[in-house]
């Protein structure tokens, strides 16, 4: 009898439809590279506050490691007639920014139009908290030494950079660079980036650096073996 039931629910439609759709297998694993050696890094004058002065940094504007570039916001370009990307669903989480050592971590975050940003002040020191798109003032809020964190909407659109500064420290300079669709990554100290969940076909990679400016580059995504692309993106100084 038990066994019955379970055929039946099994073979029940419904049951049949709910199942989540699999996400699809296209995926870009990708190196940013920047030819040559990486510009010199001075350290941060940070004497303005001995707070900050304690933990000594070198200047963050482009960070080199055996050739590889940190800090690249990759996205694939988005056309809002591509189906393809239209209906992705975004997560609604919170992105985070910590302010730690008198740096911002991460330096660039991708967020979409509207979504929340949480700015958590890890250090023992006042820092403000100041986002302007192309020059007009967006918020800027205070932030006590380890106070509470603020949470502050990224009102703006696809294609806009949230310049984040803190006026107290002025090498401190983070970017949250508003993207519309879920794919998108930033690299790290090895500068790789991973782009997963993709349908078949030929996009355009677009590679985002604050000071580098913008590369882009077309990928061609198969099927079964051929749905895992590499994607080398390639800076010159
Ligand atoms: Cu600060």
């Amino acid at each position: 009898m038990r066994a019955l039931l379970v055929l039946t629910l099994l073979a029940a439609p419904a049951f049949a439809d709910s199942k989540p759709a699999a996400k699809p297998a296209g995926t870009i694993k990708g190196t940013v590279i920047y030819e040559g050696e990486g510009p010199p890094r001075a350290e941060q004058r940070r004497d303005v506050d001995p707070y900050c002065a304690k933990t000594p940094h070198l200047e963050d504007d482009v960070v080199v490691t055996k050739g590889k570039l940190k800090d690249v916001l990759v996205r694939i370009k988005y056309d809002a007639g591509d189906a393809r990307l239209a209906g992705a669903t975004t997560s609604d989480a919170p992105v985070a920014l910590d302010q730690r050592e008198c740096m911002y971590a991460p330096r660039v975050v991708g967020v979409r139009p509207g979504q929340k940003l949480v700015v958590k002040n890890s250090d023992g020191t006042f820092h403000n908290v100041n986002g302007q798109i192309a020059g007009k003032p967006l918020w800027n809020k205070p932030q006590q030494p380890k106070g509470p964190d603020l949470s502050l909407d990224a009102k703006a659109s696809a294609g806009d950079v949230i310049d984040i500064v803190c006026n107290v420290h002025p090498w401190m300079h983070a970017y949250a660079v508003v993207v519309d669709h879920p794919y998108f990554a930033v690299t790290g100290d090895d500068g790789t980036f991973e782009i997963s969940g993709l349908q078949k076909g030929t996009y355009t990679l677009e590679a985002w650096h604050p000071t580098l400016g913008t590369k882009t580059l077309t990928v061609k995504i198969g099927a079964g073996a051929k749905a895992t692309v590499p994607a080398r993106i390639s800076y010159k100084p």
